[in-house]
């Protein structure tokens, strides 16, 4: 079957070209898709286009938008061990994590469905018995949709799921290394009912297949997630034609343990924070910053325990942590570590691919820990999004907030203490999108998602969510219509004799 789907039919590019698709954990081939240029994705743009001006799914009611939703997440739990497998192929994460981010597509499908069922207008009172007035809440018309690699099918959910409970069509383009869940979830799509034109899938590299989502005139939002030099691209090829935008583009996130934090769970957690999938991960706690204290003590247990995490395949029940996505990202991450030695960073563990030959063919990178490490650093301030932690040190709460606050990004960050109220103003003067208080990484469909600063520009997930992908309309009626009466004057001196 080919792997483009257009208008409800899935077919090949126009070029014929194609593009393999291996498993990063060691080499495998997973698959051959077709590559699309970018005539196929005007192709597809013009689709979503009719679907949206012509065809029914914007007038569909919510209750059945919401029920298509639900069947969706029914569908995806049927296929989870498939869906799974196919991403834990594609990305080289253990399938263990793949099942989780399946759930959580599952949870996503479902909170959006609800939020459909629960979507509605408001009256505007004007207090004059002549007036009608409302807000009415419109989708937005067709979203090209660009995702990235490290959890591919789960941010295609974080978009499709509002994008199709506000009643939008779409265009949907994955990371052209991880296009597999995302054909999967385009045919539970089908499945489900939803009719041709709604949703539609290229499958390329940004530049070719991805680009013409932020630049042609008949998208009107664009949400990426992704990088922040692609995401600046982005936002200015949108400026052309005014669209709507929605960018989630990463961050530096502090991870700050006071020294009256239960240290334990600190350390616990300061690990799974930043070496969770190897650090490929938007809101990966790879800053500590540890009250200096404790920095000694603290450090030494957290690079014996990091010396101690297994690497291995997706199905390696024994890993505790896989594989970077391609060769070119594991080099980035190397450059990275070098140039943060270089700049005076002390090198406590990890720095270098494993020497185990069982994960040769992969592209496999070390839990590294950077100590000694200030904001005036490159490793600090830069995103490595690989396995690597850098140390910072405060000796007053004042201090900790500045130090977190001193980078452009701003996606999340976290707090570890004992002092009740000392979180509650370290959360207060933080200025990321997610405060965690004792704890990292737990995300809800519920709460909103998203960057301050340069992480970003709108909100996923919650009801703020759903509203990036609707317009408000605000309808007025005067219900005793009559001339107006400004001009009486001028058009009676006007009037001739
Ligand atoms: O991302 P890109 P890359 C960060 C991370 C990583 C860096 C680069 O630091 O090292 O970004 O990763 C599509 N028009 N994040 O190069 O290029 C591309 O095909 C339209 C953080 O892989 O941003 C893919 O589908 N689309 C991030 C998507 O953009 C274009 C997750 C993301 O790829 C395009 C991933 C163009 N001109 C990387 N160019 C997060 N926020 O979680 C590329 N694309």
């Amino acid at each position: 079957m080919a792997d483009l789907l257009i208008d409800g039919r899935w077919v090949p590019s126009v070029t014929g070209r194609t593009r393999e698709i291996r498993c990063p954990a060691d080499g495998s081939l997973v698959a051959v898709v077709d590559e699309a240029s970018s005539d196929d994705t005007v192709a597809a743009i013009g689709a979503a286009r009719r679907a949206f001006d012509e065809g029914p799914w914007p007038q569909t009611p919510a209750t059945d938008r919401s029920a298509l939703l639900s069947r969706v997440a029914d569908l995806l739990e049927r296929d989870v061990e498939k869906i799974a497998r196919a991403e834990s192929l594609d990305t080289g994460k253990r399938i263990v994590e793949a099942r989780y981010d399946v759930a959580d597509v599952v949870r996503c499908f479902r909170y959006f469905a609800g939020m459909a069922q629960g979507l509605s207008g408001r009256v505007v009172h004007t207090g004059d018995a002549g007036v009608l007035s409302r807000i009415d809440y419109e989708p937005v018309g067709v979203c090209g949709l660009i995702t990235p690699w490290n959890y591919p099918l789960l941010q295609a959910s974080w978009k499709v799921g509002p994008a199709l409970a506000a009643g939008n069509t779409f265009v949907i383009k994955p990371s052209e290394l991880t296009p597999s869940t995302t054909i999967l979830l385009m045919q539970i799509l089908q499945e489900a009912g939803l009719p041709d034109g709604v949703a539609n899938l290229v499958l390329g590299a940004g530049p070719e297949a991805g680009a013409p989502l932020s630049e042609h005139p008949d998208i009107d939002l664009v949400s990426f997630t992704g990088g922040l030099l692609t995401g600046r691209r982005v936002m200015a090829a949108a400026a052309a034609t005014v669209k709507k935008v929605a960018l989630e583009l990463g961050g530096k996130n502090p991870n700050i343990v006071f020294a009256d934090a239960d240290l334990d769970a600190a350390l616990d957690n300061a690990l799974t924070a930043v070496f969770l999938h190897s650090g490929q991960v938007c809101s990966a706690g790879a800053r500590l910053i540890v009250e200096e204290s404790i920095h000694d003590d603290f450090v030494d247990a957290l690079v014996a325990r990091a010396g101690l995490i297994r690497l291995g395949g997706p199905f390696d029940g024994n890993a505790e942590t896989g594989t970077l996505i391609s060769a070119a990202h594991r080099e980035k991450v190397q450059r990275y570590v070098d140039a943060a030695v270089a700049e005076g960073a002390v090198l406590r563990c990890g720095g270098t691919p494993p020497a185990d030959p069982a994960l040769a063919d992969g592209f496999y990178f070390l839990p590294t820990i950077l100590d000694g490490c200030t904001t005036s650093m490159g490793c600090v301030q830069d995103e490595s999004f690989g396995p690597v932690m850098t140390v910072e040190t405060f000796r007053t709460e004042d201090e900790a907030v500045a130090i977190a606050n001193d980078t452009m990004y701003g996606l999340a960050g976290a707090v570890w203490s004992s002092d009740a109220s000392r979180v509650q103003r370290m959360a207060r003067r933080l200025r990321h999108g997610t405060i965690w208080i004792n704890d990292y990484h737990p995300y809800l469909p519920q709460a909103e998602w998203g960057g301050f600063k340069q992480s970003g520009v709108g909100r996923e997930l919650g009801p703020t969510g759903l509203h990036e992908y609707l317009e408000a309309k605000h309808v007025y009626q005067n219900l005793n219509p009559a001339p107006s009466g400004w001009f009486a004057g001028a058009s009676a001196a006007e009037a001739p004799a």
